[in-house]
């Protein structure tokens, strides 16, 4: 019998839109190639054409290539477990992402901007993500989970997080003890950890 091929996730070798997906395969022990493309040279020669969306990340699986990455991240935490048990729930897990997807787009200027435009950046941040941040307390329930279980955004926020930390924003969710929660789970998972030791730069 042939064996299944193992899905392909295809992004750059940094944590940015893939993350995520990567962090939820790893979390549900599920075995995927993790594509890390080199350079930005080598991502319009080589695998720009053949991505879905002309982005990364993108997925394949089963012959069927996905972009975008919170679809894809969906896609895999609803195959393994971390998603909502009905359409209202999957929603309102979207919805999260949605939002930390948006916060993630606001440490650009530290990732890749250039240096005379970080402190303006950084101001952006101190005035705006609180607010955010609060707003996604709201969301949690007292024991740390968005909907009563572990679910896909808790990955997502865990990431945030540690970006926030690494560009010195750690205390735009210092007055967020349900955050703290979440992402203390995730960054306690001995597999997350595990990983994010290998790919560490
Ligand atoms: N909304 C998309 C955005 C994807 C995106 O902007 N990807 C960037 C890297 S983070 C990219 O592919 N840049 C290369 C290009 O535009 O050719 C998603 O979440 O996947």
């Amino acid at each position: 019998m042939a064996s299944e091929a193992k899905p392909k996730l295809y992004y750059f070798d940094l944590p940015g839109r893939g993350e995520v997906t990567r962090l939820i395969l790893v979390a549900a022990g599920k075995e995927f190639e993790d594509i890390r493309i080199s350079s930005f040279e080598e991502w319009t020669t080589k695998y720009k054409a053949d991505s879905p969306l002309g982005l990364a990340p993108y997925y394949e699986e089963g012959g069927v290539k996905i972009g975008g990455s919170l679809c894809i991240a969906r896609l895999v935490a609803e195959a393994n477990g971390l998603g909502g048990s009905n359409c209202i729930e999957n929603a309102l897990l979207s919805s999260y992402a949605d939002l930390m997807s948006d916060m993630t787009t606001k440490f650009y200027p530290f990732m890749f901007g250039p240096e005379d435009k970080k402190e303006e950046a950084k101001k952006e941040c101190l005035k705006n993500m609180p607010a955010k941040f609060a707003q996604l307390e709201k969301s949690i329930k007292d024991d740390g989970t968005f909907l009563g279980k572990p679910s896909w955004p808790d990955f997502l926020l865990s990431q945030l997080c540690q970006e926030a930390i690494q560009y010195q924003l750690g205390d735009t969710f210092k007055d967020c003890p349900k955050i703290g929660k979440v992402i203390a789970r995730v960054d306690s998972n001995p597999k997350i950890q595990e990983f994010r030791a290998k790919h560490k730069k």
